[in-house]
């Protein structure tokens, strides 16, 4: 009897262990403070100064017994052994290395960590979750899951996304900027007077210096919303998706890195400088190295080397890529891939009913994600990546980290990522080039686009805008760096840092559209808008080939009705569709936004300080299905650019339509003459310094002198 008594003590001093040590449900997180789930989970992103034990009491959260770390000495939570199964890959990557996206064991540690986090009943479970393990994982990959889990649940929001910047500044601003910053908040916390210390960071202070020609494009490579969209956009698409949950997505990884190359090749004709030159001959060294001081060096000259890895068989060689372009390259001329199985899979984007598009087999096989066949086709984007980050040490002798390349907040970063996805899109256009051109009747629309003009909103007082022309300058962007970076404040100080730099902006502006409707109904109508320059480098007009390499979406968007005769389209730059419908309501740091989206700032090509003429193609095409009723954009999300998750993507037509494919017209003049549903517009975009400059004469620009202050 006596042993009976105390067997069942035990089996109820197990049960209540195990409630306490698993259960970390809604009852566990009090309201004391009335915290909404959205700020909940919000100061989970927040690392640095808030230990664990400290957000578990602001937020009333039960933790299991804390046990001292015998390596930092810091009291942490223990993690229970069922959520340690589920995390084994998670909790195999070192903490203190950067989260190498391109890195398949990096990649899937992401997924098995957000897999959790998506488990989690509702939110207040998913911060319980997450407070209890950060003292454990890697925290760019901590932090990585936590943005694809805002892309992937239904109860959060993409738009609620703090911008990456404030969470890991380190990654996006030069270390000596960071250190001023420790050293003024240090002032500012002692003498107690300041409540905001702000550090100026000169768009000049680069990882190029000015005697190199990349230096003049840097401060658009280094644009911080730019690499916080790149972050964005591969965490809400990742290759390692569950295969269909994102319609298109190897289309979209063309269609987006596109742009990507297209927008920087027009940034380089509007400072004078060629277009990238694709990364293709891969025995011949990259001329330029990258030393971003942030992180990892590239020296100059270094080319691609196998990497070899301890253990040997997670190494990289360079003969995989050559092996791997020669089978896309075959696939692409005969117009087929193979799969696993042996059968042949038609690449065209003219789809049947059941067939995929080529370009997204060809996407998802480069990228490579969900590929039709993973032996044959490899991985030849990701391991470009991985050995241009590896270049400068491939045989590991100096023990350096990863170069910039082979993380996705930073790759961007680096010249050499555009001569790569050059290289990349080259092979996608060459896939383009294979498609038959569209016919008059794919082209066609029932309403016809009578005149376009382009008008900036006044907002300034001495400056009449004229039709036509734009203006772009540099203008001062901030962000609170106080929850990114450890200034070792205690929860009483109230000190808040800014980091500010320069960044291209632009006045707003709206497109008015006249339209006329010859049928004796209303209409809507779907307008395309695009953008790419009228010259290249040595001054020559580009042809109707050539545009195909510098298109670039600048708006997609359906109409209200349009009513029979004349009418008017009148539509704002701020709504397009490369942008996300967030919008920052502090005036200081207005600029970050939140999800995928397109950086609002740089809409628009520089252009050059006497004006660079540019070319506007306007389309009204048919609306796929009239029934239908646009979905307002998601609240995050660029649709043209990001997709959305679990949704159609929102055009049925191939990414970059029209303007993706050949044409038997050597001119767009030519093409577009064609088509009364279709306009071409010149429009001119003229750089001046800085928004004081905006109305004022044109100061000369000098070879010689540094790129902003020209
Ligand atoms: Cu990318």
């Amino acid at each position: 009897m006596k042993w009976l008594i105390l067997m069942l003590l035990l089996v109820i001093l197990v049960l209540v262990f195990q409630t306490s040590a698993t259960s970390f449900g809604p009852e566990n997180v009090g309201s004391r403070y009335g915290q909404r789930p959205k700020d909940l989970i919000l100061s989970a992103f927040y690392l640095p100064y808030e230990s664990t034990t400290i957000l578990a009491d602001r937020f009333d959260i039960i933790l299991p017994p804390l046990v001292e770390d015998s390596e930092t000495g810091i009291l942490t939570t223990e993690i229970y052994y069922e959520l340690k199964m589920k995390l084994v890959r998670t909790l195999a990557i070192p903490q203190d290395i950067p989260y190498f996206a391109f890195k398949s064991e990096h990649a899937l540690a992401v997924k098995e960590l957000s897999n959790v986090f998506l488990e989690a009943r509702d939110i207040r479970e998913l911060f319980s979750i997450a407070i209890l393990i950060r003292d454990h994982v890697n925290r760019p990959i901590y932090l990585a899951a936590l943005y694809h889990t805002f892309f992937e649940r239904k109860d959060l929001s993409p738009g609620d996304l703090p911008p990456l910047e404030t969470l890991l500044p380190d990654r996006f601003v030069p270390a000596v900027v960071i250190n001023r910053a420790k050293q003024l908040a240090k002032l500012a916390i002692h003498h107690k007077e300041k409540k905001e210390v702000t550090v100026y960071w000169h768009v000049n202070e680069t990882g190029i210096g000015p005697r190199s020609p990349e230096h003049r494009v840097a401060y658009w490579r280094e644009d911080m919303h730019l690499n916080n969209f790149h972050w964005h956009w591969h965490l809400s698409n990742p290759y390692s998706v569950r295969p269909g949950a994102r319609d298109r997505r190897g289309e979209l990884f063309y269609y987006m890195h596109h742009n990507l190359v297209a927008r920087y090749n027009m940034e380089r004709l509007s400072v004078n400088l060629e277009p990238v030159v694709p990364y293709d001959t891969w025995h011949l060294p990259i001329d330029d190295g990258y030393f971003p001081h942030i992180t990892t060096d590239r020296q100059d000259k270094t080319f691609f080397r196998d990497v070899r890895e301890i253990p040997l068989n997670q190494s990289s060689y360079v003969s995989q890529l050559e092996m791997w372009r020669t089978h896309l390259y075959h696939s692409i001329d005969v117009g087929f891939m193979v799969k696993e199985n042996g059968s042949h899979v038609r690449l065209t984007d003219n789809p049947r009913i059941g067939e995929d598009f080529g370009i997204n087999l060809l996407g998802e096989s480069v990228e490579a994600g969900a590929s039709v066949n993973p032996a044959l086709y490899g991985n030849l984007h990701n391991l470009g990546h991985d050995l241009i980050s590896q270049s400068h040490d491939p045989a590991k002798r100096h023990n350096t980290q990863i170069g910039v390349m082979g993380a996705v907040e930073t790759a961007v970063r680096d010249p050499a990522f555009f001569r790569w996805h050059k290289f990349i899109d080259n092979l996608f256009l060459r896939y383009k080039m294979t498609q038959p051109p569209y016919t008059a009747r794919q082209l066609a629309g029932d309403l016809e686009v009578v005149d376009v003009r382009v008008m900036e909103e006044k907002v300034l007082d001495n400056y009449a805008p004229t039709p036509d022309h734009l203006v772009t300058f540099f203008a001062p962007s901030a962000f609170d760096s106080s929850r990114g970076i450890d200034f070792n404040r205690k929860p009483e100080d109230d000190v808040t840092v800014l980091i500010v730099t320069d960044v291209l902006d632009h006045l707003e502006f709206s497109y008015k559209i006249r339209i006329h409707n010859p049928t004796s109904e209303f209409k809507r109508s779907k307008i395309r808008i695009f953008l790419a320059p009228k010259f290249d480098e040595d001054g020559e007009r580009l042809d109707f080939a050539a545009l195909t390499h510098y298109w670039t979406e600048m708006d997609v968007f359906e109409t209200q009705e349009i009513m029979p005769g004349t009418d008017y389209i009148y539509r704002r730059s701020n709504e397009s569709s490369i942008l996300s419908t967030y919008h920052g309501d502090n005036n200081i740091t207005k600029f970050a936004f939140s999800g995928c989206s397109w950086p609002r700032n740089l809409q628009l090509p520089r252009g050059t300080p006497d004006g660079m003429i540019f070319h506007l193609f306007v389309m009204a095409s048919n609306i796929d299905d009239p029934s239908e009723i646009p979905d307002p954009q998601p609240n995050g999300t660029s649709g043209s650019f990001c997709g959305r998750p679990d949704e159609k993507y929102p055009d049925k037509w191939p990414m970059g339509y029209p303007l993706d494919r050949r044409s038997s017209h050597q001119t767009i003049e030519s093409f577009v003459a064609e088509h009364p549903n279709m306009m071409l517009k010149d429009i001119v975009i003229k750089h001046v310094r800085d928004r004081d400059s905006i109305g004022r004469q044109p100061q000369k620009e000098s070879s010689d002198c540094l790129l902003f202050t020209c």
